[in-house]
């Protein structure tokens, strides 16, 4: 009888384990994507929505990738973590998607996870910013901007404002530079272009600087910090790395009753050109305005067609950007604009 029991509890245990295996397998279960779809499946990895920009690339790539149009999108929001982006994209590769498209937070940290979507012959479209890889065969396009050329027309400018007298003195110029997502291609090439502007201008300095994290409100905590260690007196620049940043950075000046933009000596520039920033721009609060364009959504349908023709895509695909002064802007033309 007791030989029995224990083999009835061995057997019960075997049984209880089995179903918690099972559970757990349960766990990673994704919905593999309906099999017999004639609709092009396409993964779609977003970092987050951290700017009014981040939202109006989603936007434009929901409002290009809809069914009516071929395709079924599956879009994952990173919540601004890494981690979160490689889990989205093995998620995509377990469903069986046709393509992925990854905006990546930042540009290092992907070959694993890009070297299994190879492995499940998933072709991956990096849009908006860039990845750095061992091997670039680990994607097959980059759709997005030219960073170090949006910092170009920003350092350009700022030439333009602060030129050397009749003497060829240069004049000094105290600047205030509040940085992107640190290691994100639009943060990599923004800062590289002022720090080569820093390198060929020895009275151009930086008094302060911190990363805003493409963020309104921490770029206005740290604007807050900066007025109580330097004298807004001795700030003739303040280098944002999106609109979002000016826009806290704004902010944290008219709480401090602090003069800003045309005609007060303290410069702001700004990068998206996003329509509430180009108000900003119109009204003299920024006094220059990079563009940086996020209704990227149509170049990435071209590209998904032209690989779906079995066309090879060129490596790299920089979207036309423009730049802006008041003098550029009207309501009208700002009202116009899609972002
Ligand atoms: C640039 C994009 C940046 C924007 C920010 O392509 O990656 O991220 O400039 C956004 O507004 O957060």
């Amino acid at each position: 009888m007791f030989k029995l029991r224990n083999t009835f509890c061995l057997l019960m245990a075997l049984i209880v384990i089995a179903a918690l295996c099972a559970c757990n397998s349960q766990e990673v279960q994704v919905d593999d994507v309906d099999e017999d779809t004639s609709l092009i499946v396409v993964g779609f990895s977003q970092p987050g929505a951290e700017s009014a920009w981040r939202v109006a690339l989603t936007d434009s790539v929901k409002e290009a990738f809809t069914e009516d149009a071929g395709f079924k999108l599956i879009y994952k929001d990173g919540q601004s973590k890494q981690d979160n982006q490689i889990r989205d994209i093995r998620t995509f590769i377990q469903q069986g998607v046709d393509y992925i498209i990854l905006s990546p937070i930042v540009e290092t940290g992907w070959d694993t996870v890009l070297e299994e979507a190879e492995e499940a012959n998933i072709p991956v479209i990096i849009c908006d910013r860039n990845v750095v890889v061992s091997n670039e065969k680990l994607y097959t396009t980059f759709v997005g901007s030219d960073f170090s050329e949006e910092g170009k027309k920003a350092v350009d400018y700022l030439e333009k404002e602060f030129p050397p007298d009749s003497e060829g003195n240069e004049p000094e110029v105290n600047i205030v530079h509040i940085q992107g997502t640190l290691g994100s291609s639009a943060q990599i090439g923004r800062s590289k272009a002022l720090e080569l502007a820093l390198e060929k201008h020895e009275n151009w300095n930086v008094v302060a600087e911190d990363c805003g994290e493409f963020t309104k409100a921490k770029a206005k905590e740290i604007m807050k910090q900066v007025l109580r260690e330097v004298r807004s007196s001795d700030i003739d620049v303040i280098y944002c790395e999106n609109d979002d940043e000016a826009a806290g950075v704004i902010a944290a000046l008219d709480d401090a009753g602090i003069p800003h933009g045309e005609g007060t000596g303290m410069t702001i520039i700004s990068f998206d050109a996003t329509r509430k920033a180009l108000e900003f721009c119109l009204n003299g609060d920024i006094n220059f305005e990079v563009e940086c364009n996020p209704l990227q959504g149509p170049y990435l349908v071209d590209m998904v067609k032209l690989l779906e023709r079995g066309e090879s895509a060129p490596k790299h695909t920089y979207i036309d950007e423009g730049e802006f002064t008041k003098d550029d802007l009207t309501p009208e033309f700002i009202e116009k604009r899609k972002y």
